[in-house]
């Protein structure tokens, strides 16, 4: 069993991720963490909290502090046109929820629970790295306390999505993003270059949503909306980068990594962009020198995946 952490900003491809965890059975969720980046961290955590209690999730969800690690980055809009003005593909999630919070702010729940069970948390981060590089700066410890820290982010041999050079949620933080791929503690990256292979259709979608109950149709009403904006980049569906770094996990197997130490540019017209000096190339000394080798996903089976995915949000348990 896999005992995860996933730090998220629900998000629609984060809804289904959400599920996904909560359905396979080899993963024992234990925390749900809130990052602003979707939309705000009100609107995030509200979300989790609406989707912890629709599909009976038992894991706490702990609320991020919302601004970025650099205070004084401007803050951005939120892309309400993928998510919706909800955060959840305009599906009218009630205001309020009648869930109570961990009185923890994410990265202390994050710290308190990686030190109650050390060697054995996965931490999933599919927002931005905020709450994962505070963690750090607050407890340095726990990097020799995490089993694994995987994230949905980045892009490195292929354009961004945000601007040519970067990927939204290292764009929305750099500094925090380049905190965690720096520390020293194991990071896969899994980004663009293997999400943006990962096309769920809208056939594989109605297919989840007749097999997985009544959690499985939410997720496809959630999903609409996104789906149709994704009308602008792919033939038919949705990419499922969030659920891509959860799919890791569970079966590496199914994808290819590349290691070396990252950096993440952190200002200029290159902002959040992140590069990897692979381990088997030599060069003059230069600022990826001395750092953690971590793990850069480079190849994917995308068609592996996304059955892996289909099969596990379709377990109606
Ligand atoms: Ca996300």
């Amino acid at each position: 069993m896999h005992k995860v952490i996933f730090d998220t900003d629900p998000g629609v491809d984060d809804a289904m991720a959400l599920l996904f965890l909560h359905r396979h059975p080899d993963i024992d969720l234990i925390g749900i963490t809130s990052v602003f980046g979707n939309a705000s961290v009100e609107t995030t955590t509200r979300n989790a909290l609406f989707l912890k209690k629709a599909w009976n999730i038992a894991a706490p969800v702990a609320k991020g502090l919302g601004e970025t690690f650099d205070h004084g980055r401007p803050h951005v809009g939120w892309p309400t046109g993928i998510h919706g003005e909800d955060g959840l593909g305009n599906i009218d999630v009630p205001e309020k929820i009648d869930v109570p919070l961990d009185p923890r702010p994410a990265h202390r729940f994050i710290i308190d629970t990686v030190r109650a069970n050390p060697g054995a948390v996965t931490l999933i981060a599919v927002g931005r790295m905020t709450n994962l590089a505070l963690a750090l700066r607050d407890a340095p410890d726990i990097a020799g306390l995490v089993k694994d820290v995987v994230i949905m982010g980045g892009a490195f041999d292929v354009p961004g999505n945000i601007t040519p050079a970067a990927e939204a949620n290292i764009h929305g933080d750099p500094e925090a993003a380049d905190a965690v791929m720096t520390a020293p503690w194991p990071v896969t990256v899994i980004g663009l270059d293997v999400t943006t292979r990962t096309v769920m259709t809208r056939a594989m979608l109605v297919d989840i949503a007749e097999r997985g109950g009544a959690p499985a149709r939410l997720l496809s009403d959630i999903s609409q909306f996104y789906i149709t904006f994704y009308e602008q980049h792919v033939d038919d569906g949705m990419i499922v980068h969030d659920s891509c770094a959860c799919a890791y996990v569970v079966a590496p197997d199914l994808f290819r990594t590349r290691s070396g130490s990252v950096r993440v540019i952190c200002g200029g017209i290159a902002d959040g962009q992140t590069i990897q000096k692979p381990d088997a190339r030599l060069f003059p000394p230069s600022p990826w020198d001395g750092l953690p080798s971590q793990k850069v996903c480079t190849g994917i089976d995308a068609e592996g995946v996304l059955k892996l995915i289909a099969d596990t949000l379709s377990l109606n348990r």
